[in-house]
């Protein structure tokens, strides 16, 4: 039988995009219809599940998807029997304790006895055991942020990404309890012919975020400073250098990281490189 993987993804929501975005970079195309739960890959053994992202943990534990596209939070708060098979980079935020702003924030001891609001109470409860500190967590399914002006709590624990609206509730951001990414999490007993799939499948992801990573780099350069250069950008096992008409030149074409991206064009120009180019890449394989 030809085996086919199950992918949960978000319907629609904060991951939504970038979920959809990675799968189709990786040359898998679905059509996704307005109020489709269901949608068959046309060119990859495939079908995706479009769920709503608190759903997915347990579906790909009882096997009903093979994987699924989740924020890391999601996966631990639901407690499912899942495995993080890769980490996908996007969707980042933190999940943060936080408390009213002109409070002076006495630590985490401080926080004994306290009322903490939260949506994330199982997160929440092993951070204060792995603090020895014991307070009351009130679970509540959303607006968090507006717990401790209306009473409720005294701290609240929610996802944070820009902070802005912890302070437009006149919070202040305290604890990090866990920093989150989308993760790819996977059913724990897959067969071999859905292990195959989802081989094929990071491996593509890996290329895309490879490529995402790094710009492919053109330069002319000096022939005395080949060495010099050679060293500021070695690319993925060693530059490739071409002559030029001008035989005191060279062309050098190579890889370079985007983390270190304008220190090495820095130290290129220093160098005595011109006509530098950069241009992006579209899948890397290693
Ligand atoms: O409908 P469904 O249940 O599928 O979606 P949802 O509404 O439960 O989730 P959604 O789409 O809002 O978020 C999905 C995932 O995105 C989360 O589980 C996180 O992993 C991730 N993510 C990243 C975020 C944020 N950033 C984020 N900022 N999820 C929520 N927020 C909220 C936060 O709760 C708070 O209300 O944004 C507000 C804070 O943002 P800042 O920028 O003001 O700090
Ligand atoms: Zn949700």
């Amino acid at each position: 039988m030809n085996e086919i993987l199950r992918i949960a993804v978000q319907k629609s929501g904060r991951l939504s995009e970038d979920s959809f975005a990675l799968i189709k970079e990786c040359g898998i195309d679905f059509q996704n219809g307005i109020g489709q739960l269901k949608a068959q890959a046309t060119n990859f053994p495939a079908e995706f599940l479009l769920l709503r992202d608190d759903d997915i943990p347990g579906y790909v534990a009882d096997g009903v998807a093979d994987i699924g596209i989740v924020g890391e939070n999601v996966m631990l708060e639901k407690g499912k029997n899942t495995d993080i098979a890769h980490r996908l980079g996007f969707s980042k935020c933190r999940l943060s304790i936080a408390i009213p702003k002109n409070e002076e924030y006495q630590g985490i001891k401080g926080l004994e006895g306290k009322n903490i609001a939260t949506s994330y109470p199982r997160i929440l409860q092993s951070f204060l055991e792995a603090n020895q500190v014991s307070a009351h967590i009130h679970e509540i399914s959303g607006s968090v942020e507006i717990a401790p002006s209306i009473g409720l709590a005294e701290a609240i624990c929610d996802l944070v990404s820009s902070g802005s609206t912890l302070f437009t509730n006149g919070l202040k951001e305290v604890e990090v309890v866990l920093k989150s990414e989308a993760v790819l999490i996977k059913q724990k007993q897959l067969s071999q012919g859905k292990i195959n799939l989802l081989d094929k499948l990071l491996f593509r992801i890996k290329s895309v975020q490879n490529a995402r990573k790094n710009k492919y780099i053109l330069l002319n350069a000096p022939k005395n400073k080949v060495e010099e250069i050679k060293r500021l950008v070695p690319g993925m096992r060693s530059p490739s250098i071409m002559e030029l008409a001008d035989k005191d030149w060279v062309s050098m074409h190579s890889v370079i990281n985007e983390n270190d991206f304008w220190n090495v064009i820095e130290a290129l120009r220093e160098a005595g490189a011109e006509g530098i180019l950069v241009v992006p890449i579209e899948k890397m394989i290693l």
